[in-house]
């Protein structure tokens, strides 16, 4: 055995050097890992006993990029170009033996080899545009060389995944082994002696086709928004038709290294770290979490069917259960309506379909609910509704079956002491439509047992859903910053703003759609009743903005009554000379002026409004930390992933002033 550093090894079978890295948990390019892979290869080009050479990863990845802890700090030597120029130029041949994940850096090494053997669960990617940055060792010159300009920018400019065989279609994969891929990988090197040697880099990348390029550019673009990266990758890949590879390499670098310190690439970084950080629930580290694969779910609406559909996606079994059959198969069509759409965009085939639909039963019978492991009820979000609901399950599931409430609102705690067992209680709060949304709010009743929550973020989790704990507040923590941004909102409408210049200072933010928007996508009336029940008890003295009483009495709910803050003419959103006469009146009423508000007063207030109502739920503990509130607010929100959140933005802030 030879050790290269602490992180990489190597031994020498029948002339050939196996290089492997072993730097757990993913195998990153830390200094170390670079320091090794460079002595490995000195070693393979240096000494008259090793004839070819393969690189790979030990566990269950490759290598998984570049050590996204070093970016804060400067490059240190090795670099990775200089390795992948080492493996690229290598008189003798290199052969990559995919292991596993090859992400970022990992797979600009696999690129640079002459060859590329995978095992058939190793996956691929370029996730560079999600840090805020481009590739930097050669991912946007060598990919084009390899599959073509289209195929390149669609993966670098989204950073999508792939697995082996979309590779091996791709032509960035040689070859899929089932056996021992080393040995494999062992195989294809020695028969690569003596033979001319594919370089990645002296390969052409024809500008062809323009039209599908173009098409490529377009649908990244159209996603990228405010982003920075994805538009230097998709320009950065362009440039591999039009120049020499050294040119193309420069470029990049430079590329890279401007925007590994860009304020984009903080931001998401800080994104990618708090994605960790909110894995780990205090209280839970060594709980194991109570079992949870058949789910039943209460309530077949617009929430419940899409839950349902995300629990199938994910293999596990629904038992759905509504108020009477006929309720029961409506739902079911509501269920197989989503199935169809997925089936109509190709995220899964009619067999996957069936399979689907297979594991899924509907009853207008509560008993059916008796096998559950899990049952969440999506009912009608009234506090009565709700405690009759539970008080039900209790004589129906078995002991041990944990109940979830999919409340937005009401107190989970006060639906939980009604039950025998407040124990099993937790909230699991979905952002519609289920099947789609990421974040999934947990929430720790009083009495909530370890393993229940624990069960509840496993099993977020297994829907490939973002689970974020937190306590009991009216509205948890999206919804209570929601408002808190809405009050803001509706100040600035007193102070002299309209809902059009509003939504377009948040959206020229990065926001896919601003506040008014949504209220109208929404719709007006929930927010109605809320102000109602609270009239009694809100404090006369507190600021309070009654134009959107207003619409709600005028009739104007939002987009499905085809007014709102705006009027819809034919899906269009165009602004309402009456709203702003509303506006106008309800200023003058309370004999205030309005004055000229700019975008940049607009978003600083609404960003501090959020920013505020976060450190209050930091203050009760109903969050745990900063970043667990900028990630529900990216994910469940609309909040721009590359400005970092608003608690990560007011940081920034502070700092910037100290
Ligand atoms: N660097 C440092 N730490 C990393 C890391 C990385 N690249 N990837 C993961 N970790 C840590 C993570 O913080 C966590 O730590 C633990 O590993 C397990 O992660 C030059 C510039 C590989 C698919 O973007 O997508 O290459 O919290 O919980 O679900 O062009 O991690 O336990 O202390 O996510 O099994 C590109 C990002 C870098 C890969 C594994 N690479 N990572 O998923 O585990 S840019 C990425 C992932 C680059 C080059 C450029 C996933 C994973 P802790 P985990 P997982």
């Amino acid at each position: 055995m030879l050790a290269f550093s602490d992180t990489v090894r190597g031994r020498i079978v029948d002339g050939v050097l196996a290089i492997e890295i072993d730097h757990p948990p993913v195998n990153a390019l830390s200094i170390d890992v670079r320091a090794g892979l460079s002595a490995a290869l000195r070693r393979g080009r240096d000494t008259p006993d090793v004839d070819a050479m393969v690189i790979t990863g030990a566990g269950k990845i490759f290598i998984g990029g570049a050590d996204i802890r070093e970016f804060g700090q400067p490059p240190a030597e090795p670099i990775l170009p200089a390795i992948v120029a080492a493996i690229e130029a290598s008189a003798k041949p290199v052969v990559a033996a995919i292991n596993g994940a090859a992400l970022g850096g990992g797979l600009e090494v696999a690129l640079a080899a002459h060859r590329r053997i995978a095992m058939p669960s190793a996956t691929f990617a370029a996730p560079e545009v999600k840090l805020g940055i481009v590739p930097g060792a050669g991912g946007t010159q060598r990919l084009p060389r390899l599959i073509g300009i289209p195929a390149a920018i669609d993966l670098i400019a989204n950073g999508r995944t792939i697995g082996a065989e979309e590779a091996l279609k791709l032509d960035i994969l040689d070859r899929i082994e089932t056996g021992d891929l080393l040995a494999a990988a062992i195989g294809e090197a020695r028969a690569l002696m003596g033979k001319p040697l594919r370089r990645t880099g002296e390969c052409q990348a024809p500008a062809l086709p323009h039209e599908a390029i173009d098409t490529a550019e377009k649908k990244a673009l159209a996603r990228a928004r405010g982003q920075i990266a994805p538009r230097e990758a998709v320009r950065l890949v362009r440039l591999a038709a039009e120049r020499p590879l050294p040119e193309g390499l420069a470029e990049e670098r430079a590329t890279f290294l401007r925007l590994r310190d860009s304020e984009q690439a903080a931001a998401l970084r800080h994104v990618f770290f708090a994605e960790r950080a909110a894995a780990k629930v205090e209280g839970l580290e060594s709980v194991t979490p109570r079992d949870a694969r058949t789910i039943g779910i209460v309530g077949l609406g617009l929430m419940g069917s899409g839950i349902a559909t995300a629990v199938l996606d994910a293999g596990l079994t629904v038992i759905a259960v509504e108020q009477n059959e006929d309720a029961a198969s409506k739902g079911r069509v509501r269920i197989e309506g989503l199935l169809d759409r997925s089936l109509q965009s190709g995220r899964i085939d009619a067999a996957g379909r069936q399979e689907r639909l297979s594991r899924l039963s509907t009853s207008g019978d509560m008993t059916a609910l008796k096998d559950a492991d899990l049952i969440i009820e999506a009912v009608f979000d009234d506090l009565d509704v709700k405690t009759n609901l539970f008080q039900r399950l209790d004589d129906v599931v078995r002991p041990e079956a944990i109940l979830a409430t999919n409340t937005s609102y009401l107190d989970p705690d006060r639906i939980a002491t009604t039950t025998a067992r407040p124990e099993r209680v937790l909230g699991l709060h979905f952002f519609s439509p289920a099947n789609v949304m990421r974040l999934v709010e947990v929430v720790r009743c009083a009495r909530t047992a370890p393993d229940v929550l624990a069960a509840g973020v496993a099993f977020a989790k297994r829907l490939r859903k973002l689970p974020i704990v937190c306590g009991v507040t009216e509205g948890f923590i999206g919804n209570r910053i929601f408002s808190a941004y809405r009050r803001e909102a509706e100040f600035l409408l007193e102070d002299g703003a309209l809902p059009h210049q509003i939504d377009a200072a948040m959206e020229e933010y990065g926001f896919a759609m601003g506040p008014f928007a949504v209220f109208d996508l929404a719709g007006l009336e929930i927010a109605w009743a809320r102000r109602k029940r609270q009239a009694a008890t809100r404090d006369p003295k507190e600021r309070y903005v009654d134009i959107p009483d207003r619409l709600c009495e005028a009739g104007r709910f939002g987009q499905k009554t085809g007014r709102g803050w705006y009027l819809y003419q034919d899906g269009k959103r165009v602004i309402d000379p009456e709203v702003t006469a509303m506006i106008e009146a309800a200023r003058a009423a309370k004999g205030l002026a309005p004055r000229a508000i700019s975008a940049g007063e607009i978003t600083q207030r609404l960003l501090a409004a959020m920013a505020t109502e976060g450190t209050a739920l930091l203050s009760e503990g109903i969050a745990a930390r900063p970043s667990d509130i900028d990630l529900v607010m990216i994910n469940g929100y609309g909040f721009p992933a590359h400005k970092g959140g608003p608690m990560f933005v007011a940081e920034r802030m502070k700092e910037q002033r100290t």
